[in-house]
């Protein structure tokens, strides 16, 4: 009985958050300390890229709020130190540049706190994909996130469920598909960069295609 009100308790103090401690206000005159970074995030936890290739990542701090602290030194490092990736740092971002074929991990350290990417440079990026429109009823493209080389291809195709392809923000030209439910459309995309589209029917229903260089 006792053990189970002990338990109830913690449970209590879980939910609440009872015992926090102190303000730190010890009546002084002092400004308060700037807040302490609670968190680190990239933009990214993985990418591709062909040797030469680059593309930039960039680490984001909060406090414990979730608020986002700017003007914080990040230190970047990458592992190995050289074979496979390079990185240029450049304050809140990195240029990260493919050398060799292999695997490599870019880390961001601000404050003790880390966050970090792997990245895979490989010369064997193909110049189609395919990529399944609902299927099987999902409300999901599978896979939601391609890679291909400039000029490329990736092939949709549906599965009797209307859904459209709309490109946000696209780095090149590329057609948008307009409501379907049947058939398979190809999309080539000619510039490189990052290619985020979603279905305006279906939120959540978001998709990357990533065009390297050839
Ligand atoms: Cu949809």
């Amino acid at each position: 009985m006792c053990s189970s009100k002990f338990a109830l308790a913690l449970v209590l103090c879980a939910a609440i958050g009872c015992g926090g401690g102190g303000d730190g206000s010890g009546g002084t005159t002092n400004p308060p300390p700037p807040a302490a970074v609670s968190s680190v995030s990239l933009n990214t936890s993985a990418a591709l890229l062909k040797p030469t290739e680059s593309t930039v990542i960039t680490a984001t701090a909060k406090d414990a709020n979730g608020n986002t602290l700017t003007g914080r030194t990040v230190d970047w490092s990458v592992l190995p130190t050289s074979g496979t990736a390079s990185i240029a740092p450049n304050g809140s971002s990195v240029t990260v540049t493919g050398t060799a074929n292999g695997q490599a991990t870019v880390k961001a350290t601000v404050e003790q706190k880390t966050a970090q990417a792997q990245i895979t440079v490989t010369s064997t990026i193909g110049s189609s994909a395919d990529v399944g429109v609902g299927a099987g009823g999902a409300l999901a493209f599978s896979p939601d996130h391609v890679d291909v080389t400039s000029g490329g291809m990736v092939n949709f195709t549906w599965s009797g469920v209307t859904h459209n392809v709309t490109f946000v923000n696209p780095p090149g030209s590329v057609a948008s598909i307009t409501d379907r439910s049947s058939g398979t459309v190809p999309v080539t995309f000619n510039t490189t960069g990052t290619y985020n589209y979603h279905c305006t029917i279906h939120p959540g229903m978001d998709g990357v295609v990533t065009v390297h260089i050839p």
